[in-house]
């Protein structure tokens, strides 16, 4: 799709257009069973009764007890990102009692970014569980591993810390960066696009960064291991902050953007992935937003741009 028709979308007429097309992306049927999700030794490991996980691209943990078909099952899907299999584990924020899967699944899966686009409690409800400690210093033992808190570092829409995620039994360690995006309500779209166009910038500088301190673990692999994507359910927030990494890369790729076949393609992988029209059009709204920022827009387009959308000011 060109830039043209981007800069349609994001017009008045084209985002009653673009409501329209999520609406009519949103009432398919999940195209997957969920099996292992309703197992009934899994379900209370569901945060969301109505939000369940596809057997087909499910991360399945270690097998540590061959009795227990339970054992493998978290919350936890594969999502591709662009032009690499298996970018991003989409997942749910861990309940209380999944706390140790999830840290079992980032260490299995040899993850070194976290990033997580809810708070812990909004609006009065608990959202995910703290699985980490906000402070530095702050430990969490969670079943085999062991999480100490060594640098916060807050900014008015996001908190990004450095942890030590130590396996107990064999003392190995790993340096993981958790990176907390605040500026994003539930059912909703981030007060700024550009505060978190810099967010997804600084998550991908983290990746590689930590990408180097292994050395040739990752040969082969230029971007490395997933990054774990998880909000509250882990398809809202989630599915659009994974919308906007892989739309970006290819229009820096490409010069074009298809977020309809991205949401598409994202979906078949994490059922009900972007829960909300609004974030849909915010996904729109937000790559017009990168490609005037990078002056990939014509002065004609530019002109027809709606003026909630703003040319950098730095
Ligand atoms: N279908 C929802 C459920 O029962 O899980 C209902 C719901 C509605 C849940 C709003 C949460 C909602 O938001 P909050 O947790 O922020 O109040
Ligand atoms: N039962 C919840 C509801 O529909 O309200 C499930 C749910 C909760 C779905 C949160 C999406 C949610 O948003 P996010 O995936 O961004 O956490």
């Amino acid at each position: 799709v060109s830039m043209e028709h981007l800069v349609e979308s994001v017009r008045e007429r084209g985002v009653a257009a673009l409501m329209a097309e999520y609406m009519e992306i949103k009432q398919r049927p999940p195209d997957g069973t969920f099996t292992a999700a309703k197992l009934k030794a899994n379900l209370p490991k569901n945060r969301y009764t109505d939000v369940l996980c596809y057997d087909h691209s499910r991360v399945c943990l270690e097998q540590l007890d061959p009795n227990d078909p339970s054992c493998d099952y978290i919350h936890a899907n594969y999502v591709d990102g662009y032009k690499q299999k298996n970018a991003f584990i989409s997942t749910q924020g861990p309940l209380p009692k999944t706390i140790p899967d999830f840290w079992r699944m980032v260490w299995e899966q040899q993850s070194l970014v976290i990033v997580m686009t809810t708070k812990v409690v909004e609006r009065g409800r608990n959202k995910c569980a703290q699985y980490w400690g906000p402070e530095i210093g702050d430990q969490v033992t969670a079943g085999g591993y062991n999480v100490t808190t060594l640098e916060v570092d807050r900014s008015s829409e996001y908190t990004i810390s450095k942890l030590l995620l130590t396996k107990t039994k064999t003392e190995e360690t790993r340096e993981i960066c958790h990176m907390l995006y605040t500026g994003w309500p539930d059912y909703g779209v981030p007060r700024s696009a550009k505060a978190l166009l810099q967010f997804l910038g600084l998550v991908r500088q983290q990746q590689s960064n930590l990408l180097d301190n292994l050395g040739d673990t990752w040969a082969g692999h230029p971007r490395g291991p997933p990054i774990v994507v998880h909000c509250s359910a882990g398809i809202g927030r989630t599915g659009t902050f994974c919308t906007l990494d892989i739309c970006i890369s290819r229009l820096e790729d490409t010069g074009s953007v298809d977020i309809r076949g991205t949401v598409e393609k994202i979906r078949s992988q994490r059922a009900f992935s972007i829960q909300m029209p609004d974030q849909y059009v915010f996904c729109h709204m937000a790559l017009a937003e990168y490609a005037l920022s990078r002056g990939m827009l014509s002065p004609q387009q530019i002109a027809m741009l709606p003026p909630t959308i703003e040319e950098d000011s730095d």
